[in-house]
């Protein structure tokens, strides 16, 4: 099985990360193919944090996403440790249980009912509001992902006003299910929260936007 993630170095100062969607064909044939490789060049000084080491019980991915709203407006919602279920529809509650909002936080998130999960613990491991790069790992909780660790870096994408998230994990692959299973699970909670800052990120841009040419025609 191929990697998930692949590096391509294209000039000394960026890197190439292509995240690859894997899907296994239905039926007769048995091969897996990869499909649709989404890339982004990656600074060399926030690629290290989408680099991860897996032990052979562990499965890692990434997911990319592009947002047409400024990085600081996406980075406002990204930011805050203690409110993730404005933009994390699988969760119904959170509350700080330790800290205020810098690095060691503990949240504990009450999930919504349908998921093989009650709640989770999770601690603030990184928060760089310069380089735009939030990580924070699970240590606890009511759930089936032991030992998840995810980095969320933020890039200005080439179009003026646009961001391009790449979020990347890794987790140990729960007691009765393969690596491909447990990335196809995370890679959809992980594309599902993407989509929805995309959405909400995208209507703050717009109405400050319009609330910006209202003021100046006053
Ligand atoms: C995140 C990412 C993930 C959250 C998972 C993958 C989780 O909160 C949910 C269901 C689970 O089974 C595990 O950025 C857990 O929040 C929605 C409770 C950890």
């Amino acid at each position: 099985m191929p990697s998930s993630l692949q590096l391509h170095r294209i000039n000394p100062n960026t890197t190439t990360l292509a995240v690859n969607n894997f899907h296994k064909q239905p039926q007769l044939s048995q091969a897996t193919t990869w499909f649709s490789p989404v890339s982004i060049s990656v600074p060399d000084n926030v690629l290290h944090y989408h680099t991860h080491v897996v032990g052979p019980n562990q499965c890692c991915s990434a997911v990319l996403q592009s947002i047409s709203a400024p990085i600081d407006t996406v980075w406002s919602l990204v930011r805050r440790f203690d409110n993730p279920q404005a933009y994390k529809h699988f969760l119904k509650s959170c509350h700080v249980i330790v800290g205020d909002g810098d690095v060691g936080t503990l949240r504990e998130v009450r999930v919504v009912s349908g998921l093989p999960a009650g709640s989770s613990t999770e601690r603030l491991e990184i928060l760089d509001d310069e380089k735009h790069v939030l990580s924070f790992s699970v240590v606890g909780g009511d759930h089936r992902l032991n030992n998840y660790r995810s980095v969320t870096t933020l890039h200005r994408a080439a179009e003026e006003g646009s961001t391009v998230v790449v979020e990347s994990y890794e987790v140990d692959v729960p007691q009765g299910n393969t690596k491909e299973e447990t990335c196809v699970f995370v890679d959809t909670i992980v594309r599902c929260n993407l989509q929805s800052l995309a959405q909400i990120a995208q209507n703050k841009a717009k109405t400050s936007k319009s609330n910006k040419l209202t003021m100046n025609h006053d």
